[in-house]
C-alpha cells in the first residue's frame, strides 16, 4: 500500500506548492489535495481533491479513511492580520483543526502529521536579533497566540500519545503561483506584482521594518526534509532561517531589473505587528537535527519572481 497523503488547506499558498511537489516526488495518486475553496488549474488537474472544512473531524475521517491517508499536512490557518479582524474565528479554525488531527493522529488513523508554527511565536520581548530556538515568547497576535498554543499542543500529545508531529517556525513565504492571503510578511510579494503591473508600490510596512523571509521552493523542501528526517525524541517546532531584510533592501533588489520602480511607504496597523516580530532567526537546531540549508538569496529570489509572473502576462 503506498503511504498516502493528505494535505488540508491545499489551495493556499504554501498548501498549493507543496501538494504539486509532493505529487512530482510520489505521483499523483498519492497526494489527496483538500480545502475548503478550490485552487488552481494545476491543482485541481493533477490529482484527487475533496472539499473539506478543517474545523469538520467527522469529514476529515470520511476523507481519510476513503484514501487510507497515513500522512497529514495541516496547511489550513487564518493569518496574522486576518486573525486580528476575526480573533475568535481565527481561533477556532487554527486551534480545532490541529486538536481534530492531533486526536486521529492519536487513535491510529494517521501516521505521521506536519503542522506549520510561525515566526508569530515570538513577541516585542523576544530578543529580535538571531531569535534562539528557545527563549521568551509573549506574542501579542492572535495569530501568534495560536501558535504558541498549538506548539504546545503538539508537545503534549508527542510525549503523553507518541504522536509523529512535526513542526517548523515558517517565516514570511514568498511565492509567484499563489498569493497569500490575510499575513503581515504579505507586502513582499504584492510588491513584485506592482512592481510589474503599475512600475510602483506603496508599502504598508516602513522602510527599516527588517523580517525573516524565505522563498518558497526553500519552505517546501525543508518541510520535506523534515518529515523524513531521523528526530530527536522530543518535540521541536524548528527555526529555520533563510534571508531577512527590510521593504527598502526588496525595492532595491528590484530596481537592478526595473530601474524606475518607486516605493512609497504608509504604514498602518500591520506596522505594530511587524514590530512585535524578530528581524532574524537561529537556526542552528535545524541544521544540527536534520542538516537544514537555504538556498534561495534575495538576488536569486527577485530575479526568479519578476521572471515567472512576467511570463504569466504581467505586464509591465
Ligand atoms: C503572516 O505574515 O501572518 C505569516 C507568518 C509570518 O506566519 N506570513
Amino acid at each position: 500500500m503506498n503511504n498516502i497523503k493528505l494535505i488540508i488547506g491545499a489551495s493556499g499558498q504554501i498548501g498549493t506548492e507543496l501538494t504539486l511537489y509532493l505529487r512530482q516526488i510520489h505521483g499523483n495518486s498519492s497526494v489527496i489535495a483538500s480545502d475548503i475553496r478550490e485552487g488552481n488549474i494545476e491543482l485541481m488537474q493533477s490529482g484527487s481533491f475533496e472539499l473539506l472544512d478543517a474545523t469538520d473531524k467527522n469529514s476529515i475521517k470520511t476523507i481519510i479513511e476513503k484514501y487510507h491517508v497515513s500522512e497529514v499536512y495541516l496547511m489550513a490557518a487564518m493569518l496574522s492580520v486576518t486573525a486580528e479582524e476575526h480573533p475568535k474565528k481565527a481561533w477556532d479554525l487554527n486551534m480545532n483543526s490541529l486538536l481534530h488531527i492531533l486526536e486521529l493522529a492519536k487513535e491510529g488513523m494517521v501516521k505521521k502529521v506536519f503542522w506549520p508554527s510561525s515566526i508569530a511565536v515570538f513577541g516585542k520581548s523576544t530578543p529580535h536579533i538571531n531569535t534562539p530556538q528557545k527563549t521568551i515568547m509573549e506574542p501579542t497576535t492572535v495569530y501568534g497566540i495560536s501558535k504558541l498554543a498549538g506548539e504546545r499542543w503538539c508537545a503534549y500529545y508527542k510525549n503523553k500519545y507518541n504522536v509523529d508531529i512535526r513542526s517548523i517556525r515558517y517565516p514570511g513565504i514568498i511565492s509567484w503561483k499563489t498569493k497569500p492571503g490575510g499575513g503581515t510578511t504579505d507586502y513582499a510579494v504584492e510588491i513584485y506584482h506592482k512592481a510589474l503591473s503599475k512600475g510602483s508600490y506603496d508599502c504598508f510596512l516602513a522602510k527599516d521594518t527588517r523580517l525573516p523571509m524565505m522563498y518558497m521552493d526553500d519552505a517546501v523542501a525543508a518541510t520535506v526534509k523534515l518529515m523524513s528526517a531521523d528526530l530527536p525524541k522530543t518535540y521541536i517546532s524548528y527555526n529555520i532561517s533563510a534571508i531577512n531584510f527590510t521593504p527598502n533592501e526588496i525595492a532595491k533588489s528590484i530596481q537592478l531589473h526595473i530601474p524606475n520602480f518607486e516605493i512609497s511607504y504608509s504604514p498602518d496597523f500591520r506596522q505594530e505587528i511587524a514590530d512585535s516580530w524578530p528581524e532574524s532567526i537561529n537556526d542552528s537546531q535545524a541544521k544540527k537535527d536534520w542538516n537544514w540549508k537555504p538556498v534561495f538569496s534575495l538576488e536569486k529570489m527577485t530575479t526568479i519572481m519578476l521572471e515567472s509572473l512576467e511570463k504569466r502576462n504581467v505586464k509591465r
